[in-house]
């Protein structure tokens, strides 16, 4: 409508095979909607001024309106000072401190990708969240904190709970809507999990046999619960469509539309 075409830039640095997958898909995603990406492969040697410099290049490129440094970073790296470089306006993440203030008060441009997925599978299938106990496991930056802020914005009755939480299956076992966010193979198991709950699974991890699987044991818990999200072709592409959409009005923020 406007001869604007959205642009994402994509730097990932060394060579984790997992990260490759999840930068591919970034990839095809915009060319499914038809904007354009970039992609700066760096080798797992890049410094940190170098890693620096192709941020501060991007933040300068009025061609792209979206720049994402995908995690994890080589050890020697400092993540929190490569998102702090990034412009808070092409963060669409939705990492970088303003951003994360913003939505802690309730009034942001961007979400981050994956919370923002589970809401919105949420929302389409009219699961209710007012008033509802939700219990989040996990306290990352990217998942866990900001995914219980937004479970918290539409009123749900929220619990963290984490590697030091006493009582896990307890607590667990009271949540009408469960999100595992724990990095662990099949953590959460059947005698966690409340008969009729919501059961949303954030986990990509390997099974003993190396096989794609997530924080949740889902054929034990399937048939306990409502609804439960799959693993893979759950929230993996909700975090992928959140993604395009925040590009989108990245794009649209940095036009004035
Ligand atoms: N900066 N780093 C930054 N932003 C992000 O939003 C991410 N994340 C997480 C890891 N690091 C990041 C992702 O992109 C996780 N993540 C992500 C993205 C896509 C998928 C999974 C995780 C995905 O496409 N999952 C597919 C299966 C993939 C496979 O076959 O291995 C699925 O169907 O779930």
């Amino acid at each position: 409508m406007h001869g604007i075409t959205p642009g994402l830039a994509v730097v990932i640095v060394g060579d984790d095979p997992a990260s490759r997958v999840y930068v591919n898909n970034k990839k095809k995603a915009c060319e499914v909607v038809g904007f354009k990406s970039e992609e700066y492969a760096l080798p797992a040697s890049t410094t940190q001024e170098e890693l620096l410099e192709l941020v501060n290049t991007l933040n300068n490129k009025s061609d792209i309106n979206g720049i994402l440094v995908q995690l994890p970073l080589p050890e020697h790296l400092d993540d929190k000072a490569v998102i702090e470089a990034i412009n808070p306006q092409k963060d669409v993440d939705a990492f970088h401190a303003v951003n994360v203030g913003k939505i802690m008060l309730g009034e942001y441009d961007f979400l981050p990708c994956t919370p923002s997925g589970v809401m919105e599978m949420l929302h389409a299938y009219d699961i209710p969240v007012s008033g509802k106990n939700c219990v989040v496991i996990g306290r990352s930056n990217i998942v866990g904190k900001p995914m219980a802020m937004l479970l918290l914005h539409e009123n749900g009755t929220v619990t963290i709970c984490h590697s030091r939480t006493q009582n896990l299956t307890e607590v667990c076992k009271e949540a009408d809507i469960l999100v595992a966010a724990v990095g662990k193979p099949k953590f959460v198991t059947a005698d966690m999990v409340k008969e009729g709950a919501v059961v949303i699974d954030v986990g990509m991890d390997r099974d003993e046999n190396g096989k794609l699987c997530g924080d949740v044991d889902f054929e034990n818990v399937k048939d306990k619960c409502s609804y439960i999200t799959p693993v893979p072709g759950g929230v993996g592409p909700m975090t992928i469509s959140t993604l395009m959409k925040n590009t989108l009005k990245a794009c649209k923020i940095q036009n004035n539309l």
